[in-house]
């Protein structure tokens, strides 16, 4: 691409005609407030008017994207483009091929490329695209025939084959229900390591808005800073990268939990209600037991977190998770995500998925089963053990470092040894006791103290997992070698009150309890 082709993709705004979106209101005066919005580029996006008219708005559509020194695509229409005289098109997989495009509209024409998969991506490169519109990010009413819903994790995965083919240049802006409440998290999750999107493409969020020129400025005001959930953590540059130091930090988390006495907001199943909440209060929290998700709005703004157990999932649970996944992530609060029974059926595999789409978790915490399956593998639980391991502590430890890089978060992955990473440390933790697995919610309640430990260390949420765990796993090991344990059924008390007795010693500066850690 020639380098006087500097094109700033950054708020790419496709228009809509329909009623819908448009309303009543008039297509050129919604551009030009969106322009005086912060706009950076525009593409005229018309389906069904005649020629006349789609020349005649476009041509006045290019008078004010010039006042404004930002370029005018027209979508599919080289006869529109050229008539008009602007600067580029925008083509599907289905419109016009690229070479002819490009013949017809010169080198200097800024042509985009629709690309939904790897391979629609990297043929689209080889031909010379300027950028590539990659989607659909999510589902969208605005245009339901896509391809197909490719997510932050479809898209990471176009720009770093992009990236490792050489076209690390070519521009790329994401598409498909991107606005002011997904901005974020979209920039922040699809980044892959060597190549991010240099832009979003939006329809709705600006063309339907009451006020476009608003609209477009929040959304650029959203694309300049750090997600909320995750602006302490980046700040925080000095994490300690070696397990000691880490170990040696646990003490403090568990003291500031004991000060502060957070809030764990707790969406769970229907067997550990009562053992959560009961783990909770002994870890220093305090629990509030919430499943209907327009409660979150108020609760999110406690200080304290969410837990989503889907445990027993129902249609209308998995629409409150949704809901109150989407209140936390705007508020800021940390949000644990336990897939219970994730691979057992189809209901719980597609509800990882529209969960994963709804909103950021800050931990994903499963067993092997579970975090292979919002992984992406397909594994068959029974229930929701996870049954025989077939991986060695290799693939374990790699699988979690990939999938908390994909999604940019806190990876757990419980078992006789447990693994967890934030894709740049990675630890593995061999405390614990055979016990646990003969008790129901063991896993369940783990999930709950690292809520609450999250809420109290954002700025290393790995630390917050690792102080969960460690907590949680030493007084399973203090219990089960008490004498009064004779099993399954002693044990669970004997376990609230070690989980209470580690707090208290911690407290009065007894850290005796963490020698044990391994
Ligand atoms: N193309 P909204 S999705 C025009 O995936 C278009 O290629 C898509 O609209 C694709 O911002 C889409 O309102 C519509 O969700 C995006
Ligand atoms: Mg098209």
């Amino acid at each position: 691409m020639p380098d006087t082709k500097k094109v700033d993709y950054s708020l790419y705004l496709v228009t809509d005609s329909t009623p819908a979106i448009l309303g009543d209101k008039d297509i050129v005066k919604v551009v030009e407030a969106a322009l005086q919005g912060g706009v950076t580029i525009v593409q005229y996006r018309d389906k069904t008017s005649d020629t006349g008219d789609l020349i005649s708005t476009a041509k006045k559509l290019h008078s004010v994207t010039q006042k404004h020194r930002v370029p005018l695509l027209i979508n599919d229409r080289i006869d529109v483009a050229l008539a008009v005289g602007c600067e580029g098109v925008h083509i599907g997989q289905d419109d016009i091929d690229f070479p002819t495009a490009r013949k017809l509209l010169g080198p200097d024409a800024i042509i985009g490329v629709t690309a939904s998969s790897i391979e629609e991506a990297l043929a689209a490169c080889k031909d010379g695209a300027d950028y590539l519109g990659v989607g659909t990010m999510f589902a969208t009413a605005t245009k339901t025939n896509t391809k197909g819903i490719i997510g932050t994790a479809g898209t990471k995965e176009i720009l770093g084959a992009m990236a490792a083919n050489g076209f690390g240049n070519v521009g790329t802006v994401s598409i498909g229900g991107i606005n002011a409440s997904t901005v974020q998290r979209v920039l922040y999750q699809a980044a892959h390591p060597t190549k991010h999107l240099d832009g979003v493409a939006i329809v709705s969020a600006i063309m339907a808005s009451p006020d476009p020129k608003k609209s477009a400025s929040e959304l650029l005001y959203l694309m300049d800073s750090p997600p909320p959930f995750v602006a302490a953590s980046i700040a925080n540059t000095n994490k300690a990268t070696d397990a000691q130091t880490l170990i040696g930090q646990v003490g403090a988390v568990i003291n500031a939990v004991r000060e502060k006495t957070p809030l764990s907001h707790n969406m769970t199943n229907l067997v550990v209600q009562n053992f959560s909440a009961n783990v909770a209060l002994a870890v220093g929290g305090s629990p509030i037991m919430a499943n209907y998700g327009a409660e979150a709005s108020d609760l999110s703004k406690l200080g304290g977190s969410l837990v989503i157990n889907m445990g027993t999932v129902t249609p209308d649970g998995l629409s409150n998770y949704a809901q109150a996944l989407k209140a936390y992530n705007l508020a800021g609060g940390p949000v644990v995500f336990d897939p219970v029974g994730a691979g057992a059926t189809a209901v719980r595999r597609n509800a990882v998925k529209t969960l994963l789409a709804a909103g950021y978790f800050d931990v994903i915490k499963g067993n092997e089963g579970e975090i292979k399956t919002v992984f992406g593998s397909v594994v068959q639980q029974r229930g929701v053990d996870s049954g025989a391991s077939t991986s060695s502590d290799i693939e374990k430890a790699t699988l979690v470092r990939d999938l908390a890089i994909r999604e940019g978060n806190i990876i757990v992955m419980t078992g006789a040894t447990d693994f967890i990473s934030d894709g740049v440390r990675t630890f593995a933790i061999s405390n614990g006791h055979e016990l646990l697995g003969r008790i129901t919610g063991s896993g369940c309640v783990l999930g709950t103290t690292i809520s609450i430990m999250l809420a109290v260390s954002r700025e290393d949420k790995l630390l917050a997992a690792l102080a969960g765990l460690l907590h949680y796993e030493i007084a399973a090991e203090i219990a089960a070698e008490r004498e009064d344990v004779k099993g399954p059924g002693t044990f669970v008390p004997a376990l609230i009150d070690e989980l209470y007795n580690i707090q208290k010693a911690t407290a009065g500066g007894d850290l005796k309890w963490l020698e044990r850690a391994k």
